[in-house]
């Protein structure tokens, strides 16, 4: 019998070995004990004598699910599944993948008392969630030094709850940050660059931010500028700015290892780039820039002197940052290219060994080996320790050191930073996309998983490119992505070197009429969009949400095809291609279809929890309104670009309730950072049914008053529209 007495702690930590500081976990008011002692007999865990490697193992009973695992390939439920929590530049997201760009552990076990595990180890962590043993959950850690959080509550949410308090206040960026990204693999000049400010313009997409891939750098050395491709970046970042589009830089961690190139002479001469493990030779390996070296984010001075690189970029007008191929990515490195060509050569004599040279040619295998990772080191707290057994924290403390060196220069702006590799504790500066999927279908519905576990590892601005990276988009895959991505934290259509152009201009009127409704749904939408996100962040919870967190009768449903976007909107993207129809699962209650489009989101139908069929012809986008709420939009959408920018005075809401219900307006700049929801300049507009029908009253609070316009639609389960308006 436990001793009632004693409090259970609702978190618990144990520590296995010394383990380094990850920086997964934030200092937090909140009760949690570093435990030195061993975890409750449910969660055995076993470590090995000879090497330090761990096991943990939990029974699963036959109806436990598990969900979480942050990115990650294949459905909502992991349960069945293996995977490898080791960052790798995984470029084909197939079933069979188990590795991806970022390593996010936290997990929660679905079952009548529920609870979330996490493992702070930044080596290689394999996951066997019950596919070997149906009744294990089993996971391995690979090298000595690691902790386990074990948090319990309530309720998924709860639970969620408490291990974003552990581990940090999700990352908020900007407001622009949430207006529409276009880029593709590259806009090769400034020509380029232009065309695409003016098309979005004379094809009346609103348009945010253009991103630059590779392709702007010197011979992709990394923090230079191709003169003769931009020769005057100051100037066109400042002609595009004045239009409302900013620009987002590219950046990858490999330096080019040349003599002459300056960043490589002086993170040379200060001992600055990894070593080999004799602590000497730098270790070098192919990435775009040719032989490269990598720097050691390990190091503070290391991430100072990387940070400060990204000010002459700043001071050119580029107003963010993506760092890509952080795992890092290597092609492959001078001895095994070497090795490869010996073979090849010498099997190329005879037929002896034609399997080896068949399979030799058609996969080469050179790419991201896992035994680079053992040929390099990288000084951790005064030690020198190979990177295979730090791997998974590589390219957030790349990251670290640009967000450390925006808030430097900024300290009270929130950034724009995206970064492909993660680790848990990254998710508090920075985004993250989901990499290079593709044009895919399959895609498209994984997208949407993808959404729901980041925002449980507290990853809550994220998105897939927007189309699929490789391949070629069909014109309906990118109108159906279009439309699911109107309700992404982070929207960008993204595409690779080779595939056809991408943007909504490229395709006929039709697709891009469509697409065109879809982005000017999210900037109408951008209100509610912008301030529940806000909301969610700085309270702990995820913004986007599976059924399962919120609606007790979808406990036991694992619903991968829909999701709450905020506490308000039921979305159901369409996701098959040529769909007519959709089935659509609605939580117990009373729901409010809404029609969406260009203009906004209005009522249509009252509907009942339970299943439902749509009619979902090529520009339907299904959402739903919860009962209880009031969605706050743009009242005038062709304004749209400048939605992202300023807040304006007039609104439209679309609420449903019996009784009231009320939402908020933020009134901030964009881009001041505080520190707490209290702090954030807001008002609330609460709408209430007395006897004399609907009235609405606007609290300013500590904000200063500002004149409103305000048009309200608001249903009723009764099935009863009103319209009514209010000014302040
Ligand atoms: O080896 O910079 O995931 O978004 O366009 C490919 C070129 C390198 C990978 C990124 C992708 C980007 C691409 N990069």
């Amino acid at each position: 019998m436990p001793n009632l007495a004693t409090p259970i702690p609702l978190v618990s930590v144990f520590s296995f070995g010394s383990p380094i500081d990850t920086g997964a976990f934030a200092s937090s008011p909140f009760a949690w004990s570093w435990t030195p002692g061993t975890p409750p007999a449910w969660c055995r865990v076993t470590e090995s004598a000879s090497d330090g490697t761990a096991e943990v193992s939990v029974a699963l009973g036959k109806a436990d699910k598990i969900a979480g695992l942050g990115l990650h390939v294949g459905p909502l439920n992991c349960r069945g599944n293996t995977f490898c929590l080791f960052s790798t530049d995984n470029s084909v997201h197939t079933p069979a993948v188990r590795s991806m760009y970022g390593a996010h552990s936290f997990h929660l076990i679905l079952r009548e008392k529920p609870v979330g595990l996490f493992v702070d180890s930044p080596s290689e962590v394999t996951i066997d969630a019950g596919c070997t043993r149906r009744d294990t959950l089993s996971i391995r850690v690979s090298e000595p030094g690691w902790r386990l959080a074990i948090i319990e509550g309530s309720s998924p949410t709860e639970i969620i709850h408490r291990y974003l308090l552990l581990t940090g206040t999700p990352y908020i960026p900007p407001r622009w940050a949430f207006g529409f990204h276009q880029s593709r693999w590259s806009y090769e000049n400034e020509a380029a660059v232009r065309e695409v400010a003016e098309s979005a313009l004379a094809n009346d997409i609103p348009l945010d931010v253009i991103h630059l891939d590779i392709h702007y750098m010197d011979g992709y050395r990394v923090f230079t500028v191709d003169e003769s491709r931009f020769p005057n970046l100051e100037k066109l970042s400042a002609d595009l700015f004045e239009r409302g589009i900013r620009l987002v830089s590219i950046l990858d961690p490999g330096v080019k290892a040349e003599k002459g190139f300056p960043l490589y002479d002086e993170g040379k001469a200060k001992g600055f780039f990894c070593t080999k493990a004799d602590g000497k030779e730098l270790f070098e390996g192919a990435v775009w820039p040719g032989r490269s070296v990598f720097p050691d984010f390990f190091r503070a001075d290391v991430r100072h002197w990387w940070g400060a690189q990204y000010r002459k970029l700043q001071s050119m007008g580029i107003s963010g940052f993506w760092n890509d191929m952080n795992e890092p990515a290597i092609f492959y490195t001078p001895e095994s290219l070497g090795e490869f060509a010996q073979k090849i050569d010498s099997y190329s004599q005879s037929d002896e060994h034609l399997d080896e040279l068949s399979s030799m040619i058609s996969r080469p295998g050179l790419g991201n080996r896992r035994s680079y990772c053992e040929q390099f080191l990288h000084e951790v707290e005064g030690e020198p320790r190979p990177n295979k057994a730090v791997h998974n924290l590589y390219g957030t403390l790349m990251t670290k050191a640009t967000a450390d060196s925006l808030a430097e220069t900024a300290p009270n702006k929130r950034h724009f930073l995206l970064s492909r590799s993660s680790y848990t504790g990254m998710h508090r500066y920075a985004a993250i996309w989901t990499g290079d999927n593709h044009s895919w279908w399959e895609h498209l519905a994984l997208n949407v998983q993808q959404l729901i576990s980041l925002n449980m590892s507290g990853f809550l601005f994220c998105g897939a490119d927007t189309g699929g990276f490789w391949g070629d988009s069909s014109p309906d895959l990118l109108v159906r992505w279009t439309q699911l991505s109107a309700f992404s934290p982070f929207c960008r259509n993204h595409s690779c070197l080779d595939s056809r152009r991408q943007e909504p201009w490229a395709f006929d009127q039709e697709t891009l009429g469509l697409c065109r409704d879809a982005i000017k749904l999210r900037y109408a939408i951008m209100p509610y969009l912008y301030g529940e996100f806000v909301r969610a962040a700085l309270s702990c919870q995820p913004f986007i949400r599976g059924l399962f967190l919120d609606h007790d009768d979808a406990r036991d449903r694992l619903t991968g095809d829909q999701f709450m976007c905020g506490p308000s909107l039921l979305v159901a993207p369409v996701l098959e291609p040529a769909a007519t129809q959709r089935h659509v699962w609605l939580p117990r209650g009373a729901w409010l279809e809404a029609s969406a489009s260009a203009a906004g989101l209005s009522g249509k139908r009252v509907v009942s929890g339970g299943d439902t069929r749509l009619e979902v012809g090529i520009g339907s986008m299904p959402v739903f309104l919860r009962n209880g709420s009031l969605v706050p939009m743009a009242a005038d959408s062709s304004a749209a670009s400048s939605l992202s920018k300023g807040v304006p005075n007039r609104y439209k809401l679309l609420g449903f309730t019996d009784t009231e219900a009320s939402c908020w307006l933020l009134l901030d700049d964009g881009e001041t950072a505080y520190k707490t929801w209290e702090e954030w300049p807001k008002c609330e507009v609460k709408v209430c049914r007395g006897n004399n029908g609907w009235s609405v009253a606007v609290d300013f609070g500590a904000a200063k008053r500002r004149p409103l316009e305000l048009e309200i639609e608001m249903w009723d389960s009764s099935v009863s529209a009103s319209r009514l308006t209010a000014r302040t």
